[in-house]
């Protein structure tokens, strides 16, 4: 517990957090039905703690376009014999829930970040659960619901717009009693955005993140790779995951929620060693005239 309390207390402070995803689903859009039962789930959850993953989300609800929402007594039914088994891994657990009953059963089982996409809209009960409770948020931006939110999303200013609604859940949910250091914003990459909407938001995370809470940013095999790179199924989407992810890490993201983990942790550990490389380096110019080009 107090290795996971040190994570989350010092959020995008030395380097982005890696957020690992768990589906404990049938239908998810990249992993749907590979981690539905127990026994894949859990082992799913240990490789990924063991590749370097700091927190895992895990979630009973597909939120891809078009999909239905699985009422609250189901999505406990799927989380119940996985959640005290990978909270007792001693990674950070988040619950990926717009429910205050699926967030409550989670957070008895030992969960401490409720991930939840509607940003407390979808049950009033949450942001005062999570008060109660003294646990960590996720405030995500969606425009619309995951039924019709890619038909024709239309802003006529997306980074304005997803700040002002970041801005204003996270308000709401310092008015409800959260610790507001305990709140990490998101802009919801893919829920009601097209394709240059994403980038906006991907390219404003100095911005969005300039409020001082942490910024979570999940780009991981969504669709808006295919739509730069051609038709792909989602676990070829891995090198566009990584380019979105690690230009918001060196953007200031604070967290960064994948499918891949051995691949991030990898990739960002480079990041950072070329980045700490860059500051040792002097950065005086070289005096004219010097031979240059060589090695
Ligand atoms: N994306 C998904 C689900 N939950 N939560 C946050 N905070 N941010 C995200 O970008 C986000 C999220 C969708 O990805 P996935 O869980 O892999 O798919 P599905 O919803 O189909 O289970």
């Amino acid at each position: 517990m107090d290795a996971t309390l040190n994570i989350l207390d010092s959020l995008g402070a030395d380097r982005p957090a890696v957020m690992g995803i768990l589906n404990v689903t049938p239908d998810s859009f990249s992993d749907g039905g590979r981690f539905f039962s127990p026994k894949p789930a859990i082992a799913h959850a240990r490789e990924m703690i063991r590749q370097g993953a700091d927190i895992l989300d895990v979630g009973a609800e597909s939120t891809r376009p078009g999909s239905r929402r699985i009422p609250a007594e189901e999505q406990i039914a799927r989380l119940g014999a996985v959640l005290p088994a990978v909270t007792a891994m001693g990674a950070a657990v988040s619950v990926d829930t717009t429910l205050s009953a699926v967030a409550e059963f989670a957070l008895d089982a030992g969960a401490v970040i409720v991930n939840d996409i509607s940003a407390g809209r979808d049950d009033p009960k949450l942001l005062r659960l999570v008060a109660q409770r003294g646990a960590w948020v996720v405030l995500m931006h969606m425009l619309g619901e995951p039924a019709t939110m890619q038909h024709a999303p239309h802003y006529n200013d997306v980074v304005a717009e997803v700040q002002d609604f970041l801005q204003a859940r996270a308000a709401e949910a310092t008015r409800a009693g959260v610790d507001p250091r305990r709140i990490i914003l998101d802009p919801g990459i893919g829920f009601g955005k097209r394709l240059e909407h994403n980038l906006a938001l991907i390219a404003a995370t100095p911005r969005l993140a300039g409020h001082g809470l942490p910024l979570l940013v999940g780009a991981s095999r969504k669709s808006l790779i295919q739509r730069l790179a051609g038709e792909t199924p989602p676990p070829a989407r891995l090198p566009g995951s990584l380019a979105l992810h690690l230009r918001a890490a060196e953007l200031g993201a604070a967290l960064l929620r994948v499918h891949d983990v051995a691949e991030h942790a990898q990739a960002l550990a480079a990041l950072r060693a070329v980045a700490g490389a860059e500051a040792a380096a002097p950065d005086a110019p070289q005096p004219a005239g010097e031979e240059r080009g060589r090695g």
